[in-house]
């Protein structure tokens, strides 16, 4: 159970951020990133997997770093042009460096690729040394479900309608009918150490957690890493704070900790969540308390290195 590389589980943003640090420290080589894809979804009749690109985009030092996703720099000369076609439904910003990304998966997968093959193959076109592997070629869309009884994609839910505080359950029965890609439950099985990355422990690791066999996993081995993505109280990025309390926590590092404490030995929260160490201790978890706000890749390198080293793989 301990020969095997890392393997980390990740979202978008902030695990992006957190995983441009672990690569500072240890030999991205022996890192498997296991993605969330219950953001993906066509646009235009494009494959777009939001957090896959992001962590891509990120580990290739390309992205645009003042909104964390799509390329630095990027023009968006297509989608203006969409947009006196068909005004409507324009509302995802899709740049066009980042579209080619999409016309090629969209084209390999329609050639009869597998989407592990084609995040490969993006993966190594953009010198990204870390195996990245989404967390299942199966469709698993998340569902926002509405106050009023409306269903909407994720996606849908976060930009096109800006999160609203109007979130009444978050419906994860396509990841849990998914199957987990190949490669997943191997990695997990056979990691010397499982990290769980900074990102919202409900669309994002908790989509991973609902494919079948994967929790099953994480339990028997109890030891994961996580980092809270809750700091004060708040997300750093994302609608956290209107789905977490969907299961039944309050949008803190200790209601983290009682997603996670099935599956992880320790957790890392900041600083000035520091009174929550104590809690989270009777919760039979480690805990430490660091600086967690990755304002700079060093931070981000030193809280990879502190977590790792709580894995016990440092
Ligand atoms: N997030 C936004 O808030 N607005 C956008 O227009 C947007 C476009 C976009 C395009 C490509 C991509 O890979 C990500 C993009 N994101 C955008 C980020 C994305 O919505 C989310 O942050 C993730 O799905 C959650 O991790």
């Amino acid at each position: 159970m301990s020969e095997g590389g890392v393997v980390a589980l990740a979202g978008g943003v902030g695990a992006a951020r957190f995983l441009e640090g672990l690569v500072q420290v240890m030999d991205p080589a022996e890192l498997t990133v296991v993605v969330n894809t219950g953001d993906d979804r066509d646009f235009f009749g494009l494959r777009v997997c939001p957090d896959l690109d992001i962590v891509t985009y990120t580990l290739a030092g390309v992205v645009d770093r003042g909104t964390g996703w799509g390329i630095e720099g990027d023009s968006f000369a297509l989608l203006e042009a969409l947009r006196r076609l068909r005004s409507d439904d324009v509302w995802f910003n899709l740049g066009d460096r980042d579209l080619a990304t999409h016309v090629h998966r969209t084209q390999r997968l329609r050639d009869g690729a597998s989407l592990c093959e084609v995040t490969a193959e993006v993966g190594a076109a953009f010198g990204v040394r870390a195996r990245l592997l989404p967390m299942t070629e199966d469709p698993a869309a998340t569902i926002i479900v509405r106050e009023d009884g409306t269903r909407t994609d994720f996606e849908e839910y976060l930009v096109r309608d800006g999160a609203p505080d109007d979130v009444a359950a978050v419906d994860l029965s396509a990841a849990a009918a998914a199957r987990p890609a190949p490669g997943v439950i191997d990695a997990l099985e056979s990691a010397r150490a499982v990290l769980v990355c900074p990102s919202n422990p409900i669309v994002s690791i908790g989509t991973i957690l609902a494919l079948p066999g994967v929790r099953a996993v994480l339990r028997a081995r109890r030891d994961a890493v996580a980092v809270s993505p809750i700091i004060g109280g708040r997300p750093v990025k994302g609608p956290a704070d209107r789905l977490i309390p969907t299961a039944g926590v309050e949008v803190s590092a200790l209601g983290v900790a009682q997603l996670y404490r099935d599956f992880c030995s320790g957790m890392v929260i900041d600083t000035v969540d520091r009174e929550l160490l104590g809690p989270i201790r009777d919760l039979d978890l480690r805990a430490r308390a660091e600086q967690t706000l990755m304002r700079s890749s060093r931070i981000a390198a030193d809280l990879a290195a502190v977590t790792l080293e709580m894995a016990g793989a440092r």
